[in-house]
Formats: C-alpha cells, sequence, structure tokens
C-alpha cells in the first residue's frame, strides 16, 4: 500500500537520527562538537534491533540500554559529549567501571558492531542464517574487549538468532529497503565513530580497552 512504503520502519528512524548527527559534525569543522542529549537518542534507537534478537541477547540489551541511560542522565548537565570526557580525565576515572567515559566507549562499540553486522548483512546475501555475519561482526568489533565469560555467552547464542527473513520481516522491511537503510546507517555512523575516538585520542587516553 501507498501508505507503507511512506511508514517510517525503525530502520529509516536510526539512518536518519545518525545523518543528522554526521551533518551536525560536517556543519562546523572548526569546532566540532555533537550534544550528548541528541547523541544519546540516536543510541536509543539502536536498541530496538535487540527486540528482533530473541531472549539471548537480554544481557546485552540490558548492558547497552542502561549505559545510554546514564548518558542521558548525565546529559543535564554535562551538554557535550567533549564535557564528559574533561570530567573524567580531571578525576582520574576515565576508565573506571560505569565512569560516563567508559559508558561512552562502550556505547560506541555497539554503535560500530551494529555497522560491522549491516557491512556483513549485505555483503553476505546468499546466507540464510544470521549466525555466520553477526559472528563476523562481533569478532571484528566486540571480542577483543570482552571477558571469556562475555564472549562464551555470545557464542552461544549466535545459535539461536533468527534467520535473515525472520529479521527482515521483523524489521518491517524487505531485502531492497534494508539494504538501502543499511547502507545509509554505515555511511552516517561512521564518521560519527571517528569522532569518538578522536575524543579520546586528542587527549592521550588509548583505545585498547
Ligand atoms: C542480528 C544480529 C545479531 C548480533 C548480535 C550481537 C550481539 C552482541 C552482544 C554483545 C554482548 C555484550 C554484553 C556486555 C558486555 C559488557 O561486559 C561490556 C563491558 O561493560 P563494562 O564492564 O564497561 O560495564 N559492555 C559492552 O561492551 C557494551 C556492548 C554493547 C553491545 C551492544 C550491541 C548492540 C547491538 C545490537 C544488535 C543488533
Amino acid at each position: 500500500e501507498e501508505h507503507n512504503a511512506m511508514m517510517m520502519t525503525p530502520l529509516s528512524a536510526m539512518a536518519e537520527a545518525f545523518e543528522e548527527l554526521d551533518k551536525m559534525l560536517r556543519s562546523r569543522e572548526d569546532d566540532q562538537q555533537l550534544r550528548l542529549d541528541t547523541f544519546c537518542e540516536a543510541c536509543s534507537l539502536v536498541s530496538v534491533l535487540f527486540g528482533c534478537l530473541g531472549f539471548a541477547f537480554k544481557f546485552a540489551e540490558v548492558d547497552y540500554v542502561s549505559k545510554v541511560r546514564d548518558l542521558k542522565e548525565a546529559s543535564r548537565t554535562s551538554n557535550t559529549l567533549q564535557d564528559i570526557l574533561d570530567l573524567d580525565v580531571a578525576n582520574d576515572t576515565v576508565k573506571i567501571q560505569g565512569s560516563l567515559s567508559r559508558n561512552l566507549r562502550r556505547v560506541r562499540q555497539g554503535l560500530d558492531l551494529v555497522r560491522a553486522l549491516f557491512e556483513q548483512f549485505l555483503t553476505t546475501d546468499q546466507d540464510c542464517y544470521l549466525k555466520e555475519a553477526a559472528s563476523r561482526a562481533y569478532r571484528q568489533v566486540c571480542a577483543p574487549y570482552h571477558s571469556w565469560t562475555v564472549r562464551t555467552a555470545v557464542v552461544a547464542g549466535m545459535c539461536v538468532l533468527p534467520t535473515r527473513n525472520q529479521l527482515l520481516l521483523k524489521l518491517n522491511e524487505t531485502e531492497q529497503s534494508a539494504g538501502k537503510k543499511m547502507r545509509r546507517y554505515i555511511d552516517a555512523s561512521l564518521p560519527v565513530i571517528e569522532y569518538i575516538d578522536k575524543l579520546y585520542l586528542s587527549r592521550n587516553i588509548s583505545l585498547d580497552w
């Protein structure tokens, strides 16, 4: 139906939100700042994907959502992403568990994982299961930073992921419509991810954690 074609799906919302962030970054070359509240709203949209994954990744959802919520709460006193890093640098709490700078680093990992997953989804369009694509994305982006316990739980969860078609159905997309929106998310999220990395590197904080 005509009306259906114009409907905003979860993937459309994600693509649009990250394109907005990307636009904000590019509109002020000299003084790049991202508002924390705007960033958190975009990150919240990503968590709808968890609803498509089933119970096996409930623990990942709880972890991701709580970190985004902490950051969102902090946006009442910290305006920008830079502000939370500067605060933790001053207090020497950047890598302490539960600190905002650590949560931001983890949320960034989540965004990058989704980006890698979409890349895999687009390049492995013959596969009917998501297991391989998801495993490769996880190995690339998150596994190096996760404990043995978490990696083991993720490997187990991969086996009960929905199929490619089930995922498309849940997202209310076709192969073609999903492909376009995933590509938009990939292109828009990469500059945002790189921007976050630069915030750490420019403060002499390495990214090996
Ligand atoms: C259809 C595709 C399926 C892909 C499935 C991918 C599943 C990834 C599961 C990641 C599990 C992460 C569980 C939690 C790990 C925590 O130990 C760490 C460290 O937290 P801290 O010690 O700082 O409190 N948390 C993270 O690394 C955050 C990771 C967020 C992962 C979000 C993924 C978003 C992806 C959604 C999927 C579609």
